[in-house]
């Protein structure tokens, strides 16, 4: 029997370590950093798939510092990353939506600032939803100044070096860019190693799903409520009317979105006049990811990546997808303008 060759199987670790030797000058710390989160992630995983055995599921009673109920899983994979991050002592400070101000690792001069959200769309765990974990890497402007502080980790998302998240779905995902396109690894739970999925991942330019919280519709302004009625009206050449899919864990829809293509919004709105979601660990990194694919993110008047910020815990309102569909819904919002529709 003829033996038949099998394409090579290769890990997050091989990836990262082939992906560094292309840059003779490389130092090998950013590819240490993605190892360390890499290996966080793993652990971040075994206590996902265990939650609902045991007694880690449900909320600590404790608030986190924008007031929402904090679940110890939540807490679990802060420490988690945060450990991850200290150990290899390449990192700074990391900035994490469970804590409120900037956290600082023990080596102060250190060359990495770490934003991450350590589990996003944890309001899904209790009910065994897919929840994820996003992280965004910059290079500390002023490496040995004074002390660390908030202000030199207000950098526009364009400054990022790396970016990524980790979906705890149906199966583990781990995805990144360094800014030459998008990775995405599968976790092998039986050998307990991310393994290579797709080197180059492409959205697809147009894609007919659309996905934002119709909830709030009373809330929204009246451009994203022309677009929400064009995507429901039926017009076979645009294969509309598209379908609606919103799981409420953002790594998820964003994820479903690359693969898929089409549209995840999170708008502004009289709810949240700067939108909900968080710029510099949710926005910023799954924007960057989502260009590297060849897709759009904008705050509705802008690209994400080139906001500049003023804290690092803001809120932006985000479009993000396929860039027809972000192209479409810009159309929208600038035919009525926030100001002239408000009753
Ligand atoms: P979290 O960081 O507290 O989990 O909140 C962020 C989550 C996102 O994952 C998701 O897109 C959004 O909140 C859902 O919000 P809503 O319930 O308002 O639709
Ligand atoms: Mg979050």
């Amino acid at each position: 029997m003829a033996y038949q060759k099998k394409s090579r199987v290769v890990t997050l670790e091989e990836y990262i370590i082939q992906a560094q030797n292309k840059f003779p000058g490389a130092t090998g710390e950013l590819s240490q950093l993605l190892r360390d989160i890499g290996l966080a992630s793993k652990i971040i995983s075994r206590e996902v798939n265990k939650a609902g055995i045991t007694n880690i599921l449900g909320e600590d009673g404790s608030k986190n510092v924008h007031g929402e109920s904090v679940k110890k899983l939540d807490i679990f994979a802060d420490e988690q990353l945060i450990n991850a991050l200290n150990r290899s002592e390449i990192t700074c400070m990391v900035i994490s939506e469970e804590n409120d101000g900037i956290v600082e690792l023990d080596n102060d001069g250190g060359k990495y600032i770490v934003y991450m959200d350590p589990l996003d769309g944890s309001s899904n765990i209790d009910v065994n939803v897919s929840i994820g974990s996003i992280f965004s890497i910059y290079i500390r402007q002023h490496p040995g100044s004074d002390r660390l502080s908030e202000q030199e980790a207000l950098q526009p998302g364009i400054k990022q070096v790396a970016a990524g998240y980790v979906l705890y779905g149906s199966s583990t995902m781990l995805a990144y860019t360094t800014g030459l396109g998008v990775s995405v690894f599968t976790l092998d739970p039986s050998i307990g190693e991310f393994i290579l999925s797709d080197g180059d991942v492409h959205i697809p330019d147009y894609g007919t799903i659309y996905s934002v919280n119709e909830g709030s519709y009373h809330s929204w302004d009246q451009g994203l409520k022309q677009y929400v009625k064009y995507c429901q009206v039926e017009d076979s050449p645009t294969r509309r009317p598209y379908k609606a899919r919103y799981i409420g864990s953002m790594v998820a829809d964003v994820h479903r979105t690359l693969v898929k293509g089409g549209i995840f919004i999170y708008p502004n709105s009289s709810l949240y006049p700067s939108g909900k979601l968080r710029l510099m660990y949710e926005c910023n990194p799954l924007s960057f990811l989502i260009e590297q694919a060849g897709g759009m993110a904008i705050d509705g008047r802008g690209r994400i990546l080139e906001i500049h910020p003023e804290s690092i815990h803001q809120r932006t309102p985000i479009f993000i997808g396929s860039r027809d569909n972000v192209l479409k819904v810009k159309e929208f919002l600038d035919k009525y303008p926030a100001e002239s529709t408000k009753v």
